[in-house]
């Protein structure tokens, strides 16, 4: 088996710490039980090197050997090829499995992204395209409500969908859009208490903290976002 390496920041600001999606792939690997490496790139300075890997100067990106792949749903397919805990060999679960993959990143992530970025700019006006958005997601947490509220997991046992999906519900849950929808929040409860969700959280935050105390050590250097 050639070697799994997932790249993430050095260090981040403390808002996105426990966020971070290199914690998609490190969870999936947890899950599976696949050794794995983390190496680190500067957050402040984006090498070519890192373009190279993922060409939109952003993490997380793993390499298998000599494969490197970005975009963590391209990553979380990429292990499930290694591990039928994450996605099922059975071709009519397999199916349900990705296309709830694709779900998560294509259907439900995209209205949860603008809010995210409305947040950081600190931006509450109730514009016409606010409203929309809100509708927007209103509407597709509406129907994962009704999805959710009939099973444990998407696609039969636990997969790398659920990897995703949870993933994209919890940031909602963080800011409180979950709270009209009792089913999603259970299905995030379940899937953040599972003891690999739990290691590769432990795991990255105490990876940023870390970051934290060398910055400190470091003479005349300071966090900055
Ligand atoms: N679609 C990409 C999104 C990657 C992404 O948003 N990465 C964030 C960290 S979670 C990042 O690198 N942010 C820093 C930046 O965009 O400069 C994926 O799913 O891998």
């Amino acid at each position: 088996m050639t070697e799994l390496t997932l790249t993430t920041f050095d260090w981040v600001p403390e808002f996105p710490r426990g966020y971070v999606r290199d914690l998609r792939l490190s969870w999936a690997m947890e899950e599976a039980g696949l050794a794995y490496r983390i190496e680190t790139v500067p957050f402040h300075e984006r090498s070519e090197a890192h373009f190279a890997h993922q060409p939109f100067g952003q993490v997380p990106w793993l390499t298998d050997g000599d494969i490197s792949i970005f975009e963590s749903g391209a990553m979380l397919l990429h292990l499930g090829g290694r591990s039928e805990t994450l996605l099922p060999a059975d071709p009519a679960r397999r199916s349900a499995a990705v296309s709830w993959l694709f779900a998560a990143l294509n259907s439900v992530e995209p209205a949860s992204l603008p809010l995210l970025i409305y947040k950081l700019a600190d931006d509450a006006e109730q514009t016409p395209g606010r409203q929309r958005l809100d509708a927007f997601l209103q509407s597709r947490l509406g129907h994962m409500e009704q999805v959710l509220a009939g099973r444990d997991w998407l696609a039969g046992d636990f997969s790398i969908a659920d990897i995703a999906m949870a993933d994209v519900l919890r940031l909602l849950d963080r800011f409180g859009h979950l709270a009209g929808y009792p089913a999603c929040r259970a299905y995030v409860r379940r899937a953040i208490a599972r003891p690999a969700f739990i290691k590769a959280h432990t795991a990255q935050m105490e990876h940023f903290a870390a970051a934290d105390l060398a910055l400190a050590a470091k003479p005349g250097a300071a966090a900055s976002t």
